[in-house]
């Protein structure tokens, strides 16, 4: 699989751009609301991808956003929807290619009763991205009654579950427990891993996870949204976090970026 510009110096680190759908409005203020804030932010943090569905990347991603290799995701879900999850296709892989995507991403949620529903309809992705010669992230996110998302078993099952459906990036939650994720680096085999943002913390704690996540345990970056463009100072933290990604700098040597 060729990764082009998403992945550099065996690295990655991708912008997400999702959460309108996902979350909803509340995730966003007055400036970031605005996907070409977020775009800019990307543009401006060296990021190796840009995380968004067919709407936006249909309306924004354009001029010198194209600098940043575009990701389009191609399935979502509302937070107003109830009981066990299901996402189901909103965007063809065709399309996507044609959108101007370097790749294309699907979020599965093992555990839940509609989980057999996207193994299928990602593995038809899988086929049709392959046959465009472009890389699939699948978000991989146990959920559903009686699962506990964050369980060492359960992120690690999840992890193999990626590579045996035939995913080259898996994107994952972290517990904070880096042997286990280390574990779950081997579980993925030869997919790549990046890790998931979460909800927002303080820039020092967040870099050095990172650098745990990256430097520590061997994994190939995160993908992240809220901890940059909810910061009050997004452009120099992503100049910060790419200087920890890509270039192995400890958190503690980046944190004069932050003014
Ligand atoms: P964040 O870094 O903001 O957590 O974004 C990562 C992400 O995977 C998004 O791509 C997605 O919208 C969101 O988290 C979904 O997370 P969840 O389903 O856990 O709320």
């Amino acid at each position: 699989m060729k990764f082009g510009r998403l992945i550099r110096m065996n690295k990655a680190c991708f912008l997400a751009c999702d959460q309108g759908l996902e979350h909803g409005p509340s995730d966003f203020n007055e400036r970031n609301i605005d996907p070409e804030y977020i775009m800019n932010i990307a543009v401006e943090g060296g990021f190796s991808g840009i995380i968004v569905g067919h709407g936006i990347a249909e309306k924004y991603y354009r001029g010198a956003y194209k600098a940043v290799p575009l990701i389009v995701k191609l399935n979502g879900k509302t937070r107003l929807q109830r009981g066990d999850p299901l996402s189901r296709q909103l965007c063809s892989v065709d399309r996507a290619v044609k959108l101007g995507a370097a790749a294309v991403g699907y979020t599965i949620y093992p555990g839940s009763a509609h989980a057999q529903e996207m193994f299928a309809e990602f593995g038809r992705i899988v086929e049709q991205a392959h046959d465009h010669g472009i890389p699939v992230v699948l978000w991989v996110y146990p959920r559903g009654e009686g699962i506990d998302e964050l369980d060492n078993k359960v992120l690690a099952y999840g992890a193999r579950i990626g590579l045996e459906l035939g995913a080259d990036i898996l994107k994952v939650k972290y517990n904070g427990d880096l042997e286990n994720f280390k574990w779950m680096l081997k579980c993925a085999g030869r997919a790549k891993v990046v890790v998931s943002g979460g909800t927002k913390t303080e820039p020092a704690a967040f870099l050095k996870e990172v650098h745990d996540i990256v430097h520590v345990a061997g994994g190939t970056g995160v993908a992240v949204g809220r901890n940059i463009w909810q910061d009050q100072r997004p452009f120099s933290l992503a100049k910060a976090l790419e200087q920890v990604v890509f270039h192995g700098k400890a958190p503690e040597d980046v944190m004069h970026l932050l003014h």
